[in-house]
């Protein structure tokens, strides 16, 4: 592959730098095998664009897969290639399929143009190609490759808001609740096993009382850092409600849950919890009821059940323990 740089087209720097500034300038793959057609193009590009030039359009494809481009240029009279394929190719694999395409195609030849355009080219250019307009097709293709990735980005953003816990950056109990049931019954069809854990910090009210809301805030925030520490990848830890936190474990028995939240347990209660901006390390307990799921097709609600009835003994003990 050759890359066309600024230095190449005897550019300079600060020139290239304004354009990017303005947000439009992004990274072309030109994929042209004839010198005199490239030779032209590519420049006019640059002025622009970071433009790369592939002569093998063989290669293309796998250039465009793996080189982060915002913009595909294909000849469609390639000299030894049907570039209409590769169009077809980059609409199919899922690396290129929303890469955005601009075909270049003799004036000539609307049969194909029309293949192109259904295959999914996202615009074309007729030869003998015209600076100004190639410049300002391949701008808007970028502008809107940019607006879909901002589009996609905010979709994500309220997707994971949705289901996280703001304070924490746990999962929050809509999410929970939400997949329990299938890893429920992950389980059961599986004939595996799965604890269940609900955690509860111990005279929560009065963290709050006599060190303030933030340092209640702060307790929350370092209890989730020591969940997500003793929990393996496939745990699902949820803030519950306040002060309340859910452990769900798939393939493990209540034996092995109970040393987890053993360990767990001691783990908080050992080590001070660092509040209002480090300024005073208070103690912390928590109690912990444990649940696991007991028969085949067994309700999750009635697992959450029995865990917070284990709890609620564990506080009636006493708290700082674990009841299953
Ligand atoms: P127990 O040992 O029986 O669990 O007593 P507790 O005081 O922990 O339980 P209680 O349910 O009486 O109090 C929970 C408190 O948690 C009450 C509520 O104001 C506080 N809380 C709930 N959410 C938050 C929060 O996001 N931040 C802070 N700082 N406090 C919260
Ligand atoms: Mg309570
Ligand atoms: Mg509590
Ligand atoms: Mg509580």
């Amino acid at each position: 592959m050759r890359a066309i740089t600024s230095l190449e087209i005897g550019m300079e720097a600060p020139e290239r730098s304004a354009i990017a500034d303005k947000g439009v300038g992004g990274r072309i793959l030109l994929v042209d095998d004839r010198q005199s057609s490239y030779e032209r193009l590519a420049p006019i590009l640059a002025a622009e664009h970071t433009v790369d030039v592939e002569v093998n359009p063989a290669e293309a494809l796998f250039h465009a897969a793996d080189g982060n481009y915002d913009l595909l240029i294909v000849s469609l009279s390639l000299e030894n290639y049907d570039g209409l394929r590769l169009c077809s190719q980059a609409r199919s694999l899922e690396r290129t399929r929303q890469l955005p395409i601009l075909a270049i195609s003799d004036a000539d030849n609307n049969a194909r143009l029309l293949r192109g355009l259904e295959i999914g080219v996202n615009d074309y250019l007729l030869r003998p190609v015209d600076k100004n307009e190639l410049l300002a097709r391949a701008r808007t293709q970028i502008r809107k490759r940019r607006y879909t990735d901002h589009l996609r980005d905010n979709v994500q953003n309220s997707i994971e808001m949705a289901i996280t816990d703001a304070l924490t950056g746990l999962h929050n109990r809509r999410y929970m609740e939400s997949h329990l049931s299938t890893l429920a019954e992950q389980a059961s069809s599986r004939g595996k096993p799965l604890a269940l854990m609900i955690l509860d910090i111990d005279f929560f009210k009065s963290i709050n009382d006599t060190y303030g809301h933030d340092a209640g805030d702060d307790v929350l925030r370092e209890f989730a850092v020591r969940i997500r520490k003793s929990i393996r990848g496939i745990d699902l830890a949820c803030r519950y409600g306040g002060e309340e936190f859910v452990i769900v474990m798939p393939e493990t028995d209540l034996t092995v849950a109970g040393m987890v939240a053993e360990r767990l347990r001691r783990s908080i209660a050992g080590e001070t919890f660092a509040v209002n901006k480090g300024t005073k390390r208070i103690d912390v307990t928590i109690s912990i009821g444990l649940a696991t799921l007991d028969r085949e097709g067994e309700p999750v609600a009635d697992v959450l059940k029995r865990a917070d009835t284990a709890l609620y003994r564990a506080k009636h003990d006493g708290r700082n323990r674990v009841v299953s």
